[in-house]
C-alpha cells in the first residue's frame, strides 16, 4: 500500500470517529447542527488525529480516551478554518475543493460554528477526563482493579486536557492568530514570523504530537522531546503550506492559490524565497526524524508519514 493509500486509510477512520461524536441536525438546533457536521466533514486529510495517534503507539497502546482527544483536535481545528475563512480575517469562498462556512450557512453562522465547534472540542475531552476520574475513584474501592493503573491514567487524560487547551489558546494558535492578522501588510522579521509559525500552526500539531506521547505513557524527557520533535515539523508543515500558496494547483490544494499575497501577508516565502524555504523545510524535518528515530521510531508509520507531511502537494 502507498502512503497516500495507507493515510485515506486512516483519514477515514478518523472521520468515521467524528461523525459519531457530532451532534446530530435536528430540531430548532438544525441549522447550527449542520454547519458544525459540514465544516469537519468536507474533506480534511486529519493530519492531527493521525500523529496523535502514531506518537502514542510510539510509547504504548491506544487507550479508550484517545478517540476523545483525536476527535477534539479535529474540531479545533475545523473551528479555527471556520474562522480563518471569514470576510473579517482572510475573506476565503473555498476550502478543500468547497465553499467555506460562512459562503455556505451565512457570516453569522460562520461565526457561530466556529464557537460551537470550539466549545464542543472541549466538551468531548472533558468527558474523557471525567470517565477517568470517576473510574480511578471505582478502582480504589474494587480490589479487582488496579487503582494505581487507573490513577495514571486519569493523571494521563488531566495532562493532556491541560495541552489541548492550551496550545490552542493565547499562548498557541490563536495568539498566533491574533500576531498574523497584526502583521497583515508589514514586513516581518524572521522573528516575527518565526513566532507567528510556531504559535498560528506548530502549536496544535505540537498538542496533537504531545497528547499523543502522554496518553501513549512516555516519560517526561520523552515527552519532551515529542516537543521539539513536532515544532521542527509544524514549522517545516507551515513552510510548506507558504511554498504551496505560490507553487501549488488550485485543484489539488483545494483553495485558491495566491491567498498570502492577496491578504498582504508576509511569509516566509516572501522572506527567504521558495528555494531557501525548501531547504530549511529538509533540515527541520531531518532534525524532527532525528529524535524520533532516537525513540525508536525508525521504522514507525509516524517517520514514514513526516516524510510525506513535508513533501506534500496538498
Ligand atoms: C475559533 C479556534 C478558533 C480560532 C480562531 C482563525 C484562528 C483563530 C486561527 C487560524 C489558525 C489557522 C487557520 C492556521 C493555519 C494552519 C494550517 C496550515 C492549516 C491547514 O491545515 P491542514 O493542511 O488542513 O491540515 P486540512 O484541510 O487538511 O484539514
Amino acid at each position: 500500500m502507498s502512503i497516500e493509500e495507507e493515510l485515506k486509510e486512516r483519514a477515514d477512520r478518523v472521520s468515521e470517529t467524528i461523525e459519531a461524536f457530532l451532534p446530530d441536525e435536528e430540531g430548532q438546533l438544525r441549522t447550527i447542527t449542520e454547519a458544525m457536521r459540514y465544516a469537519c466533514l468536507s474533506g480534511g486529510k486529519r493530519i492531527r488525529p493521525i500523529l496523535m495517534g502514531e506518537t502514542c503507539l510510539l510509547f504504548g497502546e491506544i487507550p479508550k480516551i484517545l478517540p476523545y482527544f483525536g476527535s477534539a483536535i479535529e474540531f479545533i481545528h475545523a473551528a479555527s478554518l471556520v474562522h480563518d475563512d471569514l470576510p473579517c480575517m482572510d475573506d476565503d469562498d473555498l476550502r478543500r475543493g468547497m465553499p467555506t462556512t460562512h459562503k455556505k450557512f451565512g457570516e453569522n453562522f460562520g461565526v457561530l460554528a466556529g464557537d460551537a465547534l470550539l466549545n464542543y472540542a472541549y466538551e468531548v475531552a472533558a468527558t474523557a477526563v471525567e470517565n477517568e476520574a470517576v473510574e480511578a475513584i471505582a478502582a480504589t474501592n474494587d480490589a479487582s482493579f488496579n487503582a494505581t493503573d487507573a490513577r495514571m491514567d486519569a493523571l494521563r487524560a488531566a495532562k493532556a486536557m491541560g495541552i489541548l487547551t492550551r496550545n490552542a489558546g493565547v499562548y498557541g494558535m490563536i495568539g498566533g492568530q491574533c500576531a498574523d492578522v497584526e502583521g497583515e501588510g508589514k514586513k516581518l522579521s524572521e522573528k516575527e514570523l518565526v513566532f507567528i509559525h510556531e504559535n498560528k500552526t506548530t502549536a496544535m500539531i505540537e498538542s496533537a504530537m504531545m497528547i499523543g506521547a502522554v496518553l501513549g505513557g512516555a516519560d517526561d524527557d520523552s515527552i519532551k522531546l515529542i516537543g521539539q520533535a513536532a515544532k521542527e515539523l509544524g514549522m517545516a508543515f507551515q513552510i510548506r503550506d507558504d511554498i504551496l500558496d505560490v507553487t501549488g494547483d488550485e485543484e489539488t490544494i483545494g483553495k485558491p492559490v495566491g491567498s498570502d499575497e492577496k491578504n498582504h501577508k508576509y511569509t516566509y516565502v516572501t522572506l527567504k524565497g521558495v528555494e531557501e524555504c525548501r531547504k530549511e523545510v529538509t533540515e527541520r524535518t531531518q532534525r524532527a526524524i532525528t529524535i524520533i528515530d532516537s525513540l525508536g521510531g525508525s521504522d514507525s508509520f509516524l517517520r514514514r508519514m513526516m516524510l510525506w507531511l513535508v513533501d506534500r502537494e496538498m
